[in-house]
C-alpha cells in the first residue's frame, strides 16, 4: 500500500458534479483519506475555456504507479475526456498524480512528483491544506516551504 496525492481539476460542464463523480469513481481503487477544499482558479498556461475548480486528495492504494495512471485515465475517459489529451483543451475532469509515496519516477508516460506542481498555485494551494508538512522526495522541501515561496513571490 502506498500513500498517494492526486490533483483534481475541472473547467467544463457542471464542475462540482464532475468532481463528486470523480471522487466516487476514485474510491474503487483508492481509499481516500483527505479531500482538500476546492478553489476556483483562472485558466493558467494557455488552457482554454472557463474558470477551473481545483483540489486534491490524499489516499492509499495498492495499485502500482502504472496501474494507478491507467485507472485515472479510465475515469477521465468515462467522463468524456478525449484521448490523447490535446494541450489546453477544456476538460470535464483532469486527475494528475502529484506524489506516489516517496517514489521518483521518470518514464515516457509518467513523471512523479508531478513535473510542474511546484510552480502551480492551483496544485500547491489545495495540497497545502491537507499536507503542509510532507516533503517533496525530489527537492526535500516541505509543501509549506513551496507554498510560502509562491505566496511571497506574489503568486496568488
Ligand atoms: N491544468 C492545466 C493547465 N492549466 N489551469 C488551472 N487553473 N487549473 C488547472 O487544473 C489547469 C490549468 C493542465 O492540466
Ligand atoms: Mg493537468
Ligand atoms: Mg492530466
Amino acid at each position: 500500500m502506498e500513500r498517494v496525492f492526486i490533483a483534481i481539476g475541472s473547467n467544463k460542464g457542471r464542475r462540482s458534479d464532475n468532481v463528486i463523480d470523480a471522487l466516487r469513481k476514485m474510491e474503487r481503487g483508492i481509499a481516500i483519506r483527505k479531500v482538500s477544499p476546492f478553489f476556483t482558479t483562472p485558466p493558467a498556461e494557455g488552457a482554454k475555456g472557463g474558470v477551473f475548480i481545483n483540489g486534491a486528495i490524499e489516499g492509499v492504494t495498492s495499485l502500482s504507479p502504472d496501474k494507478l495512471l491507467l485507472f485515472l485515465h479510465g475515469i477521465e475517459k468515462s467522463m468524456g475526456r478525449e484521448f490523447p489529451h490535446k494541450i489546453g483543451d477544456e476538460r470535464t475532469i483532469d486527475l494528475d498524480i502529484i506524489f506516489y509515496g516517496n517514489r521518483i519516477i521518470k518514464t515516457e508516460t509518467l513523471t512523479i512528483p508531478h513535473h510542474r506542481y511546484r510552480t502551480r498555485n492551483f496544485m500547491v494551494f489545495p495540497l497545502y491544506e491537507i499536507a503542509p508538512d510532507i516533503s517533496d522526495p525530489e527537492t526535500g522541501e516541505t509543501i509549506s516551504d513551496i507554498y510560502l515561496r509562491l505566496v511571497k513571490n506574489g503568486n496568488y
